[in-house]
């Protein structure tokens, strides 16, 4: 379709923020993520962690960037523990798996649908050969509690999207380790504006049928979550030619410093890529492949080892920020408490970003440590959707972000959520039933229908 065919040529961000769920706990359920790992059993507040990612919608809301938000999901996930062989009435279900297997009640705990940029893989309508913005669920094969998301997702995804003249919702990948995808977390579009047509930049960690190779590169300490053969297939699902696409290989020694996506390490917005100089493994090569396809300069950002070690990004999670445009050309980076806490992270977002010739204009810090602490920063709570006008119209359910339904989820998290969740309490039949009346609520808040297990029966 071309631009005159497409009357619509107000484009914007929406960045879909997952709302943290009430069994928000830190189980060390993530290999690879030194976060996840190192916070493991530690008391939670998922009460907080909710306020403090409605918090940060609300500023960007207030900011005047438009703001969606997604439900958790339905947790415990006693489906999941019925097929995993523990039987019974609910309270005993839970019993048995606290005594039997605690690490597996941990997982079907898990809040981590919070993290929406693992959601899906996005392509926006300009970019897709049939005019529409395509959308494929993440499988998330390689944890089992983030296996447990996509069913819901799609069906929530498929709710709020729900105009298929505009929308187009492809399957999961097939959720085998050769096809494992993480969704949108390895996955950056770069365009002049978000109306022009993209290039869409795919990062992987391995080649699933590589393997015989003498040659490959791969990380020797922590998995690789995504494939190069996922990537392409998201890619061809969303019908992206090959002059759209740049499939890069992600660095195996920042895989192995706790870098388990690429947004740990990138984040790119419009004609920018902010990243840093260990974020790919053949590091030229991607920028040219990336100024061959794009039809506006590229404007790398790039940050060098000695300004902050890999141990740093890590840590402070820099690049796990968001960057977000504003009308008058300028960029705003959303980063995370802990990077103002870090000396040299500090003083690179003074020297390097905000004093380099670069489109970054402003840096705004936010406060998601609860989130953080399982390694989930600003950029992994939100899933990026490019839509025009009239899509943002088509949307369906109450999921864009205003002061109401700003007030009211803050009240809703008031109600029903605990201050403190050790990892004793998931045991507790009470939670599972507090949940189930928190969801069901908030499905009525957000006007989506059901999309529970428990509400589809
Ligand atoms: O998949 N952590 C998530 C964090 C995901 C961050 N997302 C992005 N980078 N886009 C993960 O590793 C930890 C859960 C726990 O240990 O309780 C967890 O799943």
């Amino acid at each position: 379709m071309n631009d005159q065919q497409r009357p619509d040529r107000d484009y914007r961000e929406v960045n879909f923020d997952g709302l943290v769920g009430p069994t928000h706990n830190y189980a060390g359920l993530a290999l690879g993520n030194v976060a996840s790992m190192s916070h493991g059993g530690l008391v939670a507040n998922p009460r907080e962690a909710a306020l403090q990612g409605l918090a940060k919608m609300k500023a960007l809301m207030d900011a005047d960037y438009l703001q969606g938000v997604l439900p958790p999901q339905q947790r415990p996930d006693l489906g999941a523990l019925r097929a995993l062989g523990f039987t019974g009435s609910d309270e005993r279900v839970l019993a048995r798996a606290a005594g039997d297997a605690p690490q597996i009640l941990r997982a079907v705990c898990s809040a981590s649908s919070m993290w929406t940029a693992n959601a899906a893989t996005v392509t926006p309508s300009p970019d897709a050969p049939d005019g529409r913005v395509h959308f494929t669920p993440a499988n998330l094969q390689s944890s089992f509690h983030r296996f447990l998301e996509p069913a819901t997702t799609g069906r929530v995804l498929a709710a709020i999207f729900r105009d298929e003249a505009r929308f187009a919702h492809h399957p999961a990948l097939p959720a085998t380790p050769a096809f494992s995808d993480e969704g949108a977390a390895n996955h950056t579009r770069l365009a002049g504006g978000h109306g022009d047509a993209g290039v869409h930049l795919f990062v992987y960690g391995r080649e699933a049928f590589g393997w015989g190779s003498e040659t490959l590169p791969a990380p020797k300490r922590f998995p690789a979550r995504q494939t190069l053969e996922a990537s392409q297939a998201v890619a061809r699902q969303h019908g992206l030619a090959e002059s759209q696409t740049v499939f890069a290989q992600q660095h195996p020694e920042a895989i192995d410093a706790g870098v388990f996506h690429n947004d740990v390490i990138a984040v790119g917005n419009g004609p920018v890529l902010l990243y840093h100089e260990m974020a790919f493994l053949d590091e030229a090569g991607t920028l040219e492949a990336l100024r061959e396809r794009m039809r506006t300069p590229l404007i790398p950002v790039r940050i060098p080892l000695e300004a902050v070690s890999l141990e740093d990004a890590v840590s402070s999670y820099l690049f796990n920020s968001q960057l977000l445009s504003n009308p008058d050309g300028s960029m705003t980076l959303v980063v995370p408490g802990e990077c103002q806490e870090n000396a040299s992270v500090w003083r690179t977002v003074q020297d390097h970003l905000l004093a380099g010739a670069n489109p970054i204009g402003e840096v705004v810090v936010k406060d998601v440590k609860q989130s953080m602490r399982n390694g989930g920063g600003p950029a992994c709570l939100r899933l990026r959707v490019v839509l025009g006008a009239e899509e943002r119209g088509a949307l369906a359910g109450r999921v864009l972000l205003d002061d109401a339904l700003h007030g009211e989820l803050t009240a809703w998290v008031e109600r029903h959520y605990r201050d403190r969740l050790a990892p004793e309490d998931l045991a507790d039949p009470a939670l599972a039933r507090e949940t189930l009346v928190a969801l069901d609520e908030l499905s009525g808040i957000l006007e989506i229908g059901s999309v529970y297990p428990f509400q589809l029966g």
